[in-house]
């Protein structure tokens, strides 16, 4: 696929039945030690991207090279329609994403079975086959385009974990989030249920190479106060891991989340260290995934944006595996693509910012790093301790344990308490029948193949001439269940704005009209709300809301976002294209100057004091002509016309630059006019090049009167040395 190609859906959604994922399991980064891109070497960074990327906006000072940071990068599309992800997933991809999750708050686990078709989920997508294949196929495509593995993750949770697994695998997923404890503790399911359901999901993950991540974290976002509840984080992690490396999963592709449990004006890195370190210290052999602060969160993006900045910080620290990049999304809940994009530059950019840090400095051995960690750690230990001594993981749940907002061992009492016997699908688990056989690869425990045929024992679905993990043509892929709600109709809705060149603006989905307006009031907060809403209306937006507001001083006036949509189609057709200018890049434009040496000689003309304008132009400091060699006769302001010449002729200069900014009475073409006249008289005019500006210079009219070229308001430097270069190759 070419770059400049939109990725297209409906040929995508083409022959699904029979398409097939690549490859199983889970894709690490490769580290580049020692690497040389562009005019810099890089220390921990992985192996650049063989295809296309997007580097980072400041990249074009530096070649443009696009180093991509050694952890894989995460980031969490699921906006409720999954074709409208795709496209997504392309641009994160293309910003640094090689892992992509589909994991957001449609509540997968409430679903008791494997659902089919592509429905329209709110927050979040129902986890179907047929999403999942498309945008596996999908990501197939993405990674040939960029040259890297991308990891495909959504999750293995609530009663349907086991066929969801099953169907992971079928499909190519690369990751999932696998905790029975988040089924038990927040979805209420029924803990036998959830850990039988475990057992059986892990040895399939485990088969298929998957990496898991632990739901831990998510007592963290939901406990009161989430600093406290880090010892618990620590044996949540400690049950899934062991849990899951017993059932098969190398401890290699289990991850742990070092969750930041506080966010500033805590001191948080005093705080998030020591648990990440203990985290590391406690489970050497894992890996460690650097999930972001989602709890202590403001609509701000540029808060969160400084939460994440510090949390990556830990990251390095602590060479974290995998980063997430969730924060400024989820804590706005406006899942939209350019805040997918931008936490994936922030990541990329801290990251590689912070490339060698750890070879400049250390973490102490002593001190209150190690203090710390090892009081939560210990804690810990405690509170394991305590575990048995109530009977067990399922009697500390029933005894509310779990998720309570004291600093272990104190307990406040506010901690989710579940029964055993008691939530969804309770009473479920039963004994297996005495004719119970399991003909399948990947299958936790008992299978009773060996009464059946002693010789399938070592390959089980050899019994019914392999099951769907070596043939996948047996997989049913049932494509739509829903005439209303199923992706067809969506699209067929948004048609026009996928083939005749009519455009909307787009936060999320194709044609949603949503935009994003900042504005300041001189007033108090709420009255600027106020006024925002009443300000997008009389913009022709709709739906109109506040999504954040800040308070500069309580009598001078508050900053607000608001969203809205966007009423009016645009034809692209009707759209006027100003011409871009023409641009050298620095390099060029310096080995031109090198090559033949360049003076020009410069001024303001007629009776004009202005002089800033053409100060710009020229001084090296803002990236004037001076930069690329260009030698400057700066004359001053006010100079005569003929002045300007003589001196050209005198310093034997091969360009006139005349500004000229006071217009009254046309002053200032006539001013051109007479510079082209006099140059002409004394017979250089062939000779020189000259080029006149200003902010009222129309560049056509300035040629007219007899300027090589004219430069007007917003012109720069680039754009008149790249002129001056090009007019003399002509000559
Ligand atoms: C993260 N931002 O990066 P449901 N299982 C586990 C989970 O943690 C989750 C689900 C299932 C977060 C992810 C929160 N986590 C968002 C272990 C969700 C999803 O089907 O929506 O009930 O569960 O980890």
């Amino acid at each position: 696929m070419e770059s400049n190609e939109k990725l297209n859906i409906e040929e995508l959604l083409k022959d699904l039945e029979a398409y097939r994922p690549r490859r199983r399991g889970w894709t690490w980064r490769r580290p580049a030690p020692n690497l040389e891109l562009g005019p810099f070497s890089y220390r921990d960074c992985s192996e650049p991207l063989a295809g296309k990327s997007a580097p980072l906006l400041t990249a074009h000072y530096f070649d443009n090279v696009d180093p991509q940071p050694l952890p894989v990068i995460t980031t969490e599309i699921a906006s409720g329609r999954f074709e409208d992800d795709i496209r997504r997933m392309r641009m994160a991809a293309h910003h640094g994403a090689d892992h992509i999750m589909v994991i957001r708050t449609a509540g997968q686990s409430h679903f008791d079975g494997l659902i089919e078709g592509t429905p329209q989920g709110t927050g979040g997508v129902p986890i179907t086959r047929k999403q999942v294949r498309a945008q596996r196929k999908a990501l197939d495509i993405i990674e040939d385009e960029v040259g890297r593995p991308i990891n495909y993750h959504s999750y293995v949770s609530g009663v349907a974990g086991p066929e969801v697994a099953v169907m992971f695998v079928e499909e190519g997923v690369n990751g999932c989030h696998q905790d029975p404890q988040y089924n038990v503790i927040y979805r209420n399911i029924n803990m036998i249920r959830s850990f039988v359901d475990a057992c059986e999901s892990k040895k399939i993950l485990a088969f298929g190479g998957l990496a898991q991540i632990d739901g831990a974290h998510n007592a963290n976002a939901t406990a009161r106060e989430a600093w406290k509840v880090t010892p618990e984080l620590m044996v949540q992690h400690a049950i899934n891991a062991m849990f899951s490396n017993k059932v098969g999963i190398p401890k290699g592709s289990i991850c742990l989340s070092t969750v930041p449990p506080s966010a500033t004006p805590a001191p948080c890195v005093y705080m998030d260290l020591p648990y990440a370190v203990a985290l590391r210290e406690f489970f050497p052999d894992y890996r460690m995934r650097a999930q972001m602060n989602t709890k202590y969160i403001e609509s701000s993006t540029r808060d969160a944006t400084v939460t994440h900045v510090l949390n990556l910080l830990i990251s390095k620290l602590t060479s974290a595996d995998i980063q997430s990049t969730i924060t400024p999304d989820e804590g706005r809940n406006i899942p939209w693509h350019i805040y997918n994009v931008e936490a994936c530059d922030t990541a990329k950019q801290a990251l590689v910012g912070m490339d060698g840090l750890m070879e400049m400095v250390s973490l102490k051995d002593d001190g209150p790093l190690r203090e710390r960690a090892r009081e939560i750690q210990e804690r810990a230990v405690l509170f394991m301790e305590e575990i048995l001594e109530v009977g067990g993981y399922f009697a500390a749940v029933e005894a509310g344990f779990f998720v309570d907002s004291g600093f272990s061992p104190e307990r406040s009492g506010d901690g989710i308490s579940r029964q055993i016997n008691g939530g969804v699908a309770a009473g479920t688990v039963v004994k297996r029948e005495a004719d119970y056989m399991a003909p399948v690869t990947a299958h936790y425990g008992y299978n009773n193949v060996s009464q059946y045929n002693p010789e399938a024992v070592s390959d089980p679905a050899s019994l019914i001439g392999g099951c769907t993990f070596e043939k996948p043509e047996k997989i049913i892929f049932i494509d739509e269940l829903d005439e209303t709600d199923n992706v067809y109709v969506r699209m067929e809705e948004s048609k026009k704005y996928r083939r005749e060149g009519v455009i909307k603006p787009e936060m999320e989905w194709l044609a949603d009209g949503v935009v994003q307006m900042t504005m300041f009031f001189p007033v108090e907060r709420r009255l600027a709300e106020a006024a925002a809403i009443e300000a997008g209306k009389r913009m022709n937006l709709s739906e109109v809301e506040v999504i954040s507001r800040e308070v500069m001083q309580e009598a001078e006036g508050t900053r607000v976002e608001i969203k809205g949509k966007f009423p009016f189609d645009i034809d692209v057709s009707s759209l006027v294209l100003p011409k871009e200018p023409e641009i050298m890049s620095d390099a060029e434009l310096r080995a031109a100057i090198e090559e033949k040496p360049m003076s020009v000689v410069c001024g303001t003309v007629g009776e004009d004091e202005h002089s800033v304008g053409l100060r710009e132009i020229i001084d090296i400091k803002h990236g004037g002509i001076e930069k690329y060699g260009i030698k400057v006769h700066y004359l001053g302001t006010s100079v005569p016309v003929e002045k300007l010449v003589d001196a050209a002729i005198e310093l034997d200069a091969e360009a006139i630059l005349a500004s000229t900014i006071i217009s009254h009475d046309d002053i200032h073409y006539k001013n051109i006019a007479n510079i082209d006249r006099i140059a002409r008289e004394k017979g250089v005019r062939d000779k020189l090049i000259f080029v006149a500006g200003g902010t009222q210079v129309t560049p056509e009219i300035a040629v007219r009167h007899g300027a090589d070229a004219g430069f007007s308001r917003g012109s720069k430097g680039v754009h008149v040395a790249t002129f001056l270069v090009k007019a003399r190759q002509k000559n």
